[in-house]
C-alpha cells in the first residue's frame, strides 16, 4: 500500500505551493499526494517539470485528483459540454505524463459538486459512459488509470454506491477504469462498508480514508477501521490509501467541503502537523 494525502489539508484555498507541500508531506512519512488536476491544467513545462523533479527527489508518487467544473460535465445533455470535458481530461493527461503520473481520479464521470437540475439518471449515465469510453482509450494509450470516485447523494446522482459503480464500470468495459471508494461517502450511503470493499475486490483502484465528519482518521473512530482494514487485507490492496481532511472552516475548502465550524479546534500549523502524522502512524499499524 501506498500512503497519501490531499494537499490541501493545512489551508482553506484550492490553491497549493507544491514545492513547501511535497517536502512536507515526504518527511512526515507519506509516500503518494494528491494534487489538483485543474493546476496541472494550467502549469507550462518549467513548473511540471519542476513539479516532477521534486517528486522523484522526495520520492512521492502524484495522482492528479479532479472534481470537474461544470464546463467539463462529461454527463451534460450538450455536446459541446462533454466534448469540452474530453479535451480538458485529454489536456490533463497529457500533463500528467510530464509529471509521470498515472493516476487520474475524482468524479470525472460528471461535475463536482452537483447542482441536481439534470437528474435523469438512464440518460446521463448513457450520456457519460460514451464520454468515459473515449477517455479510457486515451488513458489505456497513455498508460494512466482513471479511478472513479463513488460520492454521496448530496454531491452527485451518478456513483453513490459501490455496487453501480461496478455496474458503470463494466459498462465502460477499460482495463484503465476502476472504482475510488472514500469512507466518507461509504458511511452515508454503503450498508456494510467492509462489504463494498470486498465487493469492489479487483476493482478497487483507489481509496479515500477520512472519518464521517472528514476528520484524520483515527482522530474519534466513527469509522469501524479494524473492519476496514480487515477488508482491505481480505481483497490484497496494494495501492494507494489517501486521507483527505477537511478541518479548517472558511474559504473556498470551506465553502466547497462545507465545513460550517472549526474542525480543528484552533489547530496551528504544527497542530496540524503532528495530528496528521499521529493518524499516518494509526492506519499504518491497522492497515500494515
Ligand atoms: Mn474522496
Amino acid at each position: 500500500m501506498k500512503f497519501g494525502t490531499s494537499y490541501s489539508y493545512w489551508g482553506n484555498v484550492w490553491s497549493c505551493n507544491y514545492c513547501e507541500v511535497i517536502e512536507k508531506v515526504a518527511k512526515i512519512g507519506f509516500d503518494m499526494l494528491e494534487v489538483g488536476a485543474d493546476h496541472l491544467y494550467h502549469m507550462d513545462d518549467d513548473e511540471l517539470e519542476k513539479l516532477r523533479k521534486l517528486a522523484i527527489e522526495y520520492g512521492v508518487e502524484l495522482v492528479a485528483n479532479s472534481g470537474p467544473a461544470k464546463e467539463y460535465d462529461l454527463a451534460n445533455k450538450d455536446k459541446n459540454i462533454r466534448e469540452n470535458g474530453i479535451s480538458f481530461f485529454e489536456k490533463v493527461m497529457e500533463q500528467m505524463k510530464k509529471i509521470d503520473s498515472h493516476k487520474l481520479i475524482g468524479a470525472i464521470y460528471s461535475f463536482w459538486p452537483s447542482d441536481f437540475m439534470e437528474t435523469d439518471k438512464v440518460i446521463a449515465w448513457e450520456r457519460s459512459i460514451d464520454s468515459l469510453k473515449i477517455l479510457a482509450k486515451k488513458a489505456e494509450a497513455m498508460d494512466i488509470h482513471i479511478s472513479l470516485e463513488v460520492l454521496n447523494r448530496y454531491e452527485t446522482f451518478i456513483l453513490t454506491d459501490c455496487k453501480e459503480a461496478k455496474k458503470y464500470c463494466e459498462q465502460v468495459g477499460s482495463p484503465n477504469i476502476d472504482i475510488l471508494l472514500d469512507t466518507f461517502h461509504m458511511n452515508i450511503e454503503e450498508d456494510n462498508m467492509a462489504e463494498a470493499i470486498r465487493e469492489c475486490d479487483a476493482m478497487l483502484g483507489h481509496f479515500h480514508v477520512g472519518e464521517g465528519n472528514r476528520k484524520l482518521p483515527g482522530m474519534n473512530n466513527s469509522i469501524d477501521w479494524d473492519a476496514v482494514a480487515q477488508a482491505l487485507k481480505d481483497i490484497a490492496y496494494n495501492k494507494g490509501v489517501v486521507m483527505e481532511p477537511f478541518m479548517i472552516s472558511g474559504g473556498e475548502v470551506g465553502r466547497d467541503i462545507k465545513v460550517w465550524r472549526d474542525l480543528s479546534e484552533g489547530a496551528s500549523q504544527e497542530q496540524l502537523t503532528m495530528h496528521i502524522t499521529e493518524s499516518l502512524r494509526f492506519l499504518k499499524k491497522k492497515f500494515l
